[in-house]
């Protein structure tokens, strides 16, 4: 940083979001209509995301918060003093504040796919930390890494919290970490939240609320189809269906159609048979096996896990 005025640069490698339209289709189109969870987070989705993170029974986040900040010393030790700390998906950058509290990156990449909420949170970040040089980018990550080549050569850490990566199938996750393995390289590492395997009590629970605010966060989804398709889904004649399937140890979640309709879109229609659903997102929990095994799978090992006093939820630090 340049004295105490912190550098942040912005650079926007214009990710192509496209309009979704033809891979929604697809996915409406499928037996097991499903549509990517991506889609959930519009303006209305991600207030209502942010509600949830504050709902009693939706632990993850708090819990996930207690153990970055009461075991922030060992985690920065585990980073190392001059780490470049690279957060794909940072949002607001709040939780990377609780790791800046206690250590010092040499510098800090968020990267996000929304070019204004990026810029605004990386400024206020500089604000808040003067002496923190941050180089946001704008970019799709789910292409891959390119966009990172011209850092510096300090060790790079990834720091990808709120088990985000339980929405990835397990091949596309090992896929995800095998890449992260890649971009970080011999000296670097991946400090990770991931959500643990638990009883399924616990689990419905935090995915059905009794204020109704996740049952609202997935029947959103509907009304970006119909901004998306021109389509004419109608809210009141679905139903949110949240529930642990233990077999696959994942949280599914889906839209019940409660008769049988017809939407139409721009380009045609969709038939639901009553009680026929779309599938709108996967939440997969893992025990520390599992996720040993995950990791491994991608070439990776947990040096270190830290979890709350019930096991709730797990920061790993993992390195090759
Ligand atoms: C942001 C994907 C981690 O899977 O728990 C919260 C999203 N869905 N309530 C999760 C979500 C329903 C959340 N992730």
């Amino acid at each position: 940083s340049l004295g105490n005025v912190s550098r942040v640069s912005f650079r926007d490698e214009h990710p192509d979001l496209g309009d979704g339209r033809e891979e929604i289709l697809k996915g409406l189109g499928l037996p097991q209509k499903s549509v990517n969870p991506k889609w959930f987070y519009d303006q209305r989705g991600s207030e209502l995301f942010d509600q949830i993170t504050r709902l009693p029974e939706y632990y993850p986040t708090r819990t996930e918060i207690l153990i970055l900040e009461e075991n922030r010393d060992s985690i920065a030790r585990m980073c190392g003093p001059d780490c470049i700390l690279i957060e794909p998906g940072s949002g607001s950058s709040e939780k990377v504040r609780i790791l800046l509290d206690a250590m010092r990156p040499e510098l800090y990449v968020p990267i996000d796919i929304s070019a204004v909420f990026l810029q605004r949170s990386a400024r206020t970040l500089g604000e808040e930390y003067p002496w923190l040089d941050i180089a946001a980018v704008c970019a799709d990550f789910n292409g891959g890494w390119s966009f990172l080549e011209e850092l510096p050569a300090s060790p790079r850490v990834v720091f990808y919290p709120g088990s985000t990566i339980g929405n990835l199938e397990p091949d596309l996750a090992q896929r995800f970490l095998r890449g992260l393995r890649e971009m970080v390289g011999p000296d670097g590492g991946v400090l990770i939240g991931v959500d643990t395997h638990k009883s399924t009590d616990r689990l419905n629970a935090a995915y059905n609320d009794g204020a109704g605010i996740t049952a609202e966060f997935n029947l959103n989804v509907l009304r970006r189809m119909n901004e998306l398709l021109d389509a004419s889904f109608d809210d009141s004649s679905f139903s949110h269906h949240a529930f642990y399937n233990e077999g696959q140890r994942r949280i599914e979640m889906h839209l019940v159609s409660d008769n049988a309709q017809q939407i139409e879109h721009a380009g045609g229609h969709f038939d639901f048979r009553a009680g026929e659903t779309i599938h709108t997102e996967c939440s997969y929990k893992y025990s520390l096996e599992d996720f040993a095994a995950l990791a491994q799978s991608a070439g990776l090992e947990i040096a270190e896990t830290w979890q709350d006093d019930q096991a709730l939820f797990s920061v790993h630090y993992l390195r090759r």
